[in-house]
Protein backbone atom coordinates (compact mmCIF):
# COMPACT_ATOMS: atom_id res chain seq x y z
CA UNK A 1 0.00 0.00 0.00
CA UNK A 2 1.01 3.44 -1.10
CA UNK A 3 -0.24 6.33 1.18
CA UNK A 4 -0.60 9.39 -0.69
CA UNK A 5 -1.87 12.35 1.30
CA UNK A 6 -5.16 12.01 0.30
CA UNK A 7 -5.49 8.85 -1.50
CA UNK A 8 -3.90 5.21 -0.68
CA UNK A 9 -3.13 2.89 -3.38
CA UNK A 10 -2.45 -0.67 -3.66
CA UNK A 11 -1.53 -3.07 -6.53
CA UNK A 12 -3.65 -6.22 -6.59
CA UNK A 13 -1.72 -9.02 -9.29
CA UNK A 14 -2.60 -6.56 -12.35
CA UNK A 15 -5.52 -4.66 -10.81
CA UNK A 16 -4.71 -1.20 -9.49
CA UNK A 17 -6.62 0.04 -6.79
CA UNK A 18 -7.16 3.32 -5.48
CA UNK A 19 -8.89 4.16 -1.94
CA UNK A 20 -10.16 8.12 -1.78
CA UNK A 21 -8.54 8.66 1.98
CA UNK A 22 -10.66 11.61 3.24
CA UNK A 23 -12.92 10.51 6.20
CA UNK A 24 -13.47 13.63 7.94
CA UNK A 25 -14.52 15.38 4.98
CA UNK A 26 -16.63 12.33 3.69
CA UNK A 27 -13.91 12.26 0.69
CA UNK A 28 -15.18 15.53 0.17
CA UNK A 29 -12.86 15.98 -3.42
CA UNK A 30 -10.41 18.78 -2.99
CA UNK A 31 -8.24 19.99 -6.21
CA UNK A 32 -5.58 18.29 -3.94
CA UNK A 33 -7.51 15.22 -4.16
CA UNK A 34 -7.98 15.23 -7.60
CA UNK A 35 -4.49 16.03 -8.73
CA UNK A 36 -3.80 13.01 -6.65
CA UNK A 37 -6.62 10.77 -8.00
CA UNK A 38 -5.38 11.72 -11.66
CA UNK A 39 -1.86 11.29 -11.15
CA UNK A 40 -2.26 7.65 -9.78
CA UNK A 41 -4.68 6.84 -12.20
CA UNK A 42 -2.47 8.10 -14.81
CA UNK A 43 0.73 5.66 -13.47
CA UNK A 44 -1.40 2.82 -13.75
CA UNK A 45 -2.57 3.49 -17.42
CA UNK A 46 0.98 3.88 -18.36
CA UNK A 47 2.15 0.05 -16.59
CA UNK A 48 1.79 -2.74 -18.81
CA UNK A 49 1.44 -4.75 -15.67
CA UNK A 50 -1.98 -3.22 -14.45
CA UNK A 51 -4.82 -3.93 -16.83
CA UNK A 52 -7.74 -2.63 -14.99
CA UNK A 53 -8.35 -0.31 -12.16
CA UNK A 54 -10.88 0.05 -9.11
CA UNK A 55 -11.67 3.72 -7.68
CA UNK A 56 -13.10 3.37 -4.38
CA UNK A 57 -13.94 5.32 -1.15
CA UNK A 58 -15.71 4.15 2.40
CA UNK A 59 -18.18 2.25 3.63
CA UNK A 60 -19.92 5.55 4.52
CA UNK A 61 -19.07 7.84 1.54
CA UNK A 62 -18.01 7.04 -1.73
CA UNK A 63 -17.57 10.67 -1.96
CA UNK A 64 -19.91 13.53 -0.38
CA UNK A 65 -19.11 15.98 -3.24
CA UNK A 66 -16.50 18.23 -4.38
CA UNK A 67 -15.13 20.14 -1.48
CA UNK A 68 -17.81 23.23 -0.90
CA UNK A 69 -15.24 24.46 1.72
CA UNK A 70 -12.81 25.15 -0.71
CA UNK A 71 -14.93 25.95 -3.72
CA UNK A 72 -17.79 28.79 -1.25
CA UNK A 73 -15.48 31.76 -1.54
CA UNK A 74 -14.39 31.59 -5.40
CA UNK A 75 -14.97 34.34 -8.03
CA UNK A 76 -16.21 33.29 -11.29
CA UNK A 77 -12.95 34.31 -12.57
CA UNK A 78 -11.00 32.62 -10.42
CA UNK A 79 -12.53 29.23 -11.68
CA UNK A 80 -12.67 30.65 -15.63
CA UNK A 81 -8.98 31.11 -14.89
CA UNK A 82 -7.55 28.18 -13.32
CA UNK A 83 -9.79 25.82 -15.42
CA UNK A 84 -11.09 24.71 -12.14
CA UNK A 85 -12.29 20.70 -12.54
CA UNK A 86 -10.45 20.23 -15.48
CA UNK A 87 -8.15 17.43 -13.90
CA UNK A 88 -11.55 15.24 -13.78
CA UNK A 89 -11.81 15.97 -18.13
CA UNK A 90 -7.89 14.41 -17.41
CA UNK A 91 -9.43 11.72 -15.68
CA UNK A 92 -11.73 10.58 -18.37
CA UNK A 93 -9.49 10.40 -20.93
CA UNK A 94 -7.02 7.52 -18.80
CA UNK A 95 -7.58 4.74 -21.41
CA UNK A 96 -7.38 1.43 -18.93
CA UNK A 97 -10.74 0.51 -17.77
CA UNK A 98 -11.35 1.71 -14.30
CA UNK A 99 -14.30 0.24 -12.48
CA UNK A 100 -15.82 2.80 -9.52
CA UNK A 101 -16.64 0.83 -6.21
CA UNK A 102 -19.29 2.63 -4.62
CA UNK A 103 -20.83 2.55 -1.30
CA UNK A 104 -21.91 4.95 0.78
CA UNK A 105 -23.01 8.97 -0.55
CA UNK A 106 -22.12 9.01 -3.78
CA UNK A 107 -23.17 12.85 -4.07
CA UNK A 108 -22.69 15.39 -6.35
CA UNK A 109 -19.01 15.55 -7.59
CA UNK A 110 -18.68 11.59 -5.76
CA UNK A 111 -21.91 10.72 -8.17
CA UNK A 112 -19.91 12.39 -10.91
CA UNK A 113 -16.60 10.97 -10.25
CA UNK A 114 -18.28 7.43 -9.87
CA UNK A 115 -20.02 8.15 -13.54
CA UNK A 116 -16.44 8.78 -15.08
CA UNK A 117 -15.17 5.44 -14.12
CA UNK A 118 -16.24 2.99 -16.80
CA UNK A 119 -18.97 1.36 -14.97
CA UNK A 120 -20.20 1.33 -11.09
CA UNK A 121 -20.73 -1.32 -8.86
CA UNK A 122 -22.81 -0.06 -6.15
CA UNK A 123 -22.86 -1.70 -2.22
CA UNK A 124 -26.41 -1.80 -1.02
CA UNK A 125 -26.54 1.41 1.29
CA UNK A 126 -24.99 3.48 -1.99
CA UNK A 127 -27.00 6.69 -2.34
CA UNK A 128 -26.62 8.58 -5.42
CA UNK A 129 -27.44 12.25 -6.31
CA UNK A 130 -26.85 15.57 -7.81
CA UNK A 131 -27.56 17.86 -4.86
CA UNK A 132 -25.96 21.03 -6.70
CA UNK A 133 -29.33 22.81 -7.21
CA UNK A 134 -29.81 23.42 -3.09
CA UNK A 135 -26.33 24.66 -2.87
CA UNK A 136 -27.08 27.30 -5.56
CA UNK A 137 -24.95 26.16 -8.24
CA UNK A 138 -25.42 22.99 -10.50
CA UNK A 139 -22.95 20.14 -11.69
CA UNK A 140 -19.49 20.59 -12.95
CA UNK A 141 -18.09 17.62 -13.62
CA UNK A 142 -19.82 16.11 -16.26
CA UNK A 143 -23.13 15.20 -14.08
CA UNK A 144 -25.62 16.80 -16.31
CA UNK A 145 -24.40 15.31 -18.86
CA UNK A 146 -23.09 11.96 -17.47
CA UNK A 147 -26.57 11.39 -15.06
CA UNK A 148 -28.33 12.06 -18.55
CA UNK A 149 -27.10 9.69 -20.97
CA UNK A 150 -27.11 6.60 -18.19
CA UNK A 151 -30.75 7.24 -16.92
CA UNK A 152 -32.55 9.09 -19.70
CA UNK A 153 -34.08 12.90 -18.98
CA UNK A 154 -37.25 12.20 -17.05
CA UNK A 155 -35.09 10.98 -14.28
CA UNK A 156 -31.31 13.10 -14.85
CA UNK A 157 -34.01 16.35 -14.68
CA UNK A 158 -35.67 15.33 -11.78
CA UNK A 159 -32.46 14.75 -9.62
CA UNK A 160 -30.79 17.44 -10.79
CA UNK A 161 -33.81 20.21 -10.37
CA UNK A 162 -34.81 18.55 -6.80
CA UNK A 163 -31.61 17.09 -5.84
CA UNK A 164 -33.28 13.91 -5.15
CA UNK A 165 -31.34 10.75 -3.50
CA UNK A 166 -31.46 7.80 -5.13
CA UNK A 167 -30.88 4.43 -3.73
CA UNK A 168 -28.87 1.59 -4.94
CA UNK A 169 -31.96 -0.75 -6.10
CA UNK A 170 -33.15 2.26 -7.95
CA UNK A 171 -29.76 3.38 -9.46
CA UNK A 172 -29.82 -0.22 -10.95
CA UNK A 173 -32.94 -0.36 -12.61
CA UNK A 174 -32.34 2.76 -14.06
CA UNK A 175 -28.89 1.56 -15.39
CA UNK A 176 -27.08 3.46 -13.15
CA UNK A 177 -25.15 1.26 -12.14
CA UNK A 178 -23.88 -2.34 -12.97
CA UNK A 179 -24.67 -4.30 -10.08
CA UNK A 180 -25.59 -4.20 -6.92
CA UNK A 181 -23.67 -6.17 -3.99
CA UNK A 182 -23.83 -6.64 -0.23
CA UNK A 183 -21.39 -3.75 1.20
CA UNK A 184 -19.52 -5.86 3.10
CA UNK A 185 -17.91 -7.82 0.02
CA UNK A 186 -17.96 -4.75 -2.39
CA UNK A 187 -14.43 -4.65 -2.50
CA UNK A 188 -13.74 -7.93 -3.13
CA UNK A 189 -16.45 -8.26 -5.83
CA UNK A 190 -15.24 -5.05 -7.91
CA UNK A 191 -11.40 -6.25 -7.62
CA UNK A 192 -12.25 -9.61 -8.89
CA UNK A 193 -14.21 -8.27 -11.63
CA UNK A 194 -11.30 -5.83 -12.50
CA UNK A 195 -9.20 -9.09 -12.30
CA UNK A 196 -11.36 -10.54 -15.36
CA UNK A 197 -10.66 -7.65 -17.27
CA UNK A 198 -7.26 -7.23 -16.12
CA UNK A 199 -6.81 -10.55 -17.77
CA UNK A 200 -7.72 -9.81 -21.24
CA UNK A 201 -5.04 -8.37 -23.69
CA UNK A 202 -5.27 -4.96 -22.08
CA UNK A 203 -4.45 -3.23 -25.57
CA UNK A 204 -7.72 -4.93 -26.66
CA UNK A 205 -9.70 -3.88 -23.28
CA UNK A 206 -8.49 -0.27 -24.15
CA UNK A 207 -10.10 -0.47 -28.20
CA UNK A 208 -13.10 -1.71 -26.58
CA UNK A 209 -13.20 0.71 -23.96
CA UNK A 210 -13.02 3.36 -26.49
CA UNK A 211 -15.39 2.14 -28.80
CA UNK A 212 -18.46 1.82 -26.01
CA UNK A 213 -17.29 5.60 -25.09
CA UNK A 214 -17.92 6.43 -29.03
CA UNK A 215 -21.68 5.45 -28.05
CA UNK A 216 -21.59 8.88 -25.99
CA UNK A 217 -20.00 11.14 -27.45
CA UNK A 218 -21.09 10.53 -31.46
CA UNK A 219 -23.98 9.72 -34.15
CA UNK A 220 -24.75 5.89 -34.70
CA UNK A 221 -22.66 5.99 -37.95
CA UNK A 222 -19.47 7.63 -36.45
CA UNK A 223 -19.56 5.48 -33.53
CA UNK A 224 -19.66 2.58 -35.80
CA UNK A 225 -17.04 3.46 -37.88
CA UNK A 226 -14.97 4.11 -34.95
CA UNK A 227 -16.00 0.21 -34.04
CA UNK A 228 -14.67 -0.80 -37.57
CA UNK A 229 -11.16 0.81 -37.23
CA UNK A 230 -11.11 -0.45 -33.47
CA UNK A 231 -11.52 -3.95 -34.38
CA UNK A 232 -9.40 -4.15 -37.59
CA UNK A 233 -6.80 -2.68 -35.24
CA UNK A 234 -7.41 -5.71 -32.98
CA UNK A 235 -5.83 -7.78 -35.70
CA UNK A 236 -2.46 -6.12 -35.53
CA UNK A 237 -2.41 -7.40 -32.01
CA UNK A 238 -0.40 -10.80 -31.42
CA UNK A 239 -3.21 -11.43 -28.55
CA UNK A 240 -6.21 -11.31 -31.49
CA UNK A 241 -3.88 -14.26 -33.25
CA UNK A 242 -3.48 -16.10 -30.05
CA UNK A 243 -7.47 -15.49 -28.85
CA UNK A 244 -8.60 -17.20 -31.82
CA UNK A 245 -5.64 -19.86 -32.13
CA UNK A 246 -6.38 -21.36 -28.30
CA UNK A 247 -10.36 -21.19 -29.72
CA UNK A 248 -9.28 -23.43 -32.18
CA UNK A 249 -6.72 -25.66 -29.99
CA UNK A 250 -9.47 -25.64 -27.10
CA UNK A 251 -7.18 -24.07 -24.47
CA UNK A 252 -7.19 -21.46 -22.63
CA UNK A 253 -5.66 -17.85 -24.49
CA UNK A 254 -2.30 -16.54 -23.40
CA UNK A 255 -2.45 -12.99 -23.90
CA UNK A 256 0.99 -10.97 -24.71
CA UNK A 257 -0.21 -8.16 -23.37
CA UNK A 258 -1.41 -8.70 -20.18
N1 LIG B 1 -17.48 19.37 0.98
C1 LIG B 1 -16.78 19.66 2.12
N2 LIG B 1 -17.01 19.04 3.29
C2 LIG B 1 -17.96 18.10 3.32
C3 LIG B 1 -18.72 17.74 2.19
C4 LIG B 1 -18.43 18.41 0.96
N3 LIG B 1 -19.06 18.12 -0.18
N4 LIG B 1 -19.60 16.78 2.52
C5 LIG B 1 -19.40 16.53 3.84
N5 LIG B 1 -18.41 17.32 4.32
C6 LIG B 1 -17.90 17.36 5.68
C7 LIG B 1 -18.87 18.05 6.62
O1 LIG B 1 -18.75 19.45 6.53
C8 LIG B 1 -18.43 17.51 7.95
O2 LIG B 1 -17.27 18.19 8.36
P1 LIG B 1 -17.19 18.87 9.85
O3 LIG B 1 -17.24 17.68 10.79
O4 LIG B 1 -15.88 19.58 9.84
O5 LIG B 1 -18.39 19.74 9.98
C9 LIG B 1 -18.01 16.08 7.62
O6 LIG B 1 -17.77 16.07 6.21
C10 LIG B 1 -19.07 15.05 7.94
O7 LIG B 1 -20.27 15.45 7.29
P2 LIG B 1 -21.69 15.56 8.06
O8 LIG B 1 -21.46 15.90 9.50
O9 LIG B 1 -22.55 16.51 7.28
O10 LIG B 1 -22.20 14.07 7.95
P3 LIG B 1 -23.73 13.55 7.90
O11 LIG B 1 -23.63 12.07 8.00
O12 LIG B 1 -24.54 14.29 8.92
O13 LIG B 1 -24.27 13.98 6.45
C11 LIG B 1 -24.17 14.20 4.04
C12 LIG B 1 -23.74 13.39 5.30
C13 LIG B 1 -25.67 14.07 3.85
C14 LIG B 1 -23.43 13.58 2.87
C15 LIG B 1 -23.77 15.68 4.23
O14 LIG B 1 -22.41 15.76 4.64
C16 LIG B 1 -23.94 16.51 2.98
O15 LIG B 1 -25.05 16.87 2.64
N6 LIG B 1 -22.80 16.84 2.30
C17 LIG B 1 -22.82 17.68 1.11
C18 LIG B 1 -23.37 16.96 -0.09
C19 LIG B 1 -23.38 17.86 -1.28
O16 LIG B 1 -24.09 18.85 -1.32
N7 LIG B 1 -22.56 17.54 -2.27
C20 LIG B 1 -22.45 18.31 -3.48
C21 LIG B 1 -21.29 19.24 -3.36
S1 LIG B 1 -21.15 20.38 -4.75
C22 LIG B 1 -20.43 19.45 -5.98
O17 LIG B 1 -20.08 18.35 -5.79
C23 LIG B 1 -20.22 20.01 -7.39
C24 LIG B 1 -20.31 21.50 -7.40
C25 LIG B 1 -20.16 22.03 -8.81
C26 LIG B 1 -19.59 23.42 -8.81
C27 LIG B 1 -19.16 23.82 -10.19
C28 LIG B 1 -17.85 24.63 -10.11
C29 LIG B 1 -17.12 24.72 -11.45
Amino acid sequence: MTQHSLILTEQHGRVGLIMLNRPEALNALSDAMGHEILAAARAFDADPGIGAMVITGSSRAFAAGADIKEMAEKSSVEMYQSNWFSVWDELARVRTPMIAAVAGHALGGGCELAMIADFIIAADNAKFGQPEIKLGVIPGMGGSQRLTRAIGKAKAMEMVLTGRVMGAVEAEQAGLVARVVPVDSLLEDALATAAVIAGMSKPVAMIAKEAVNAAFETTLAEGVVRERRGIYACFATEDQKEGMAAFTEKRAAEFKHR
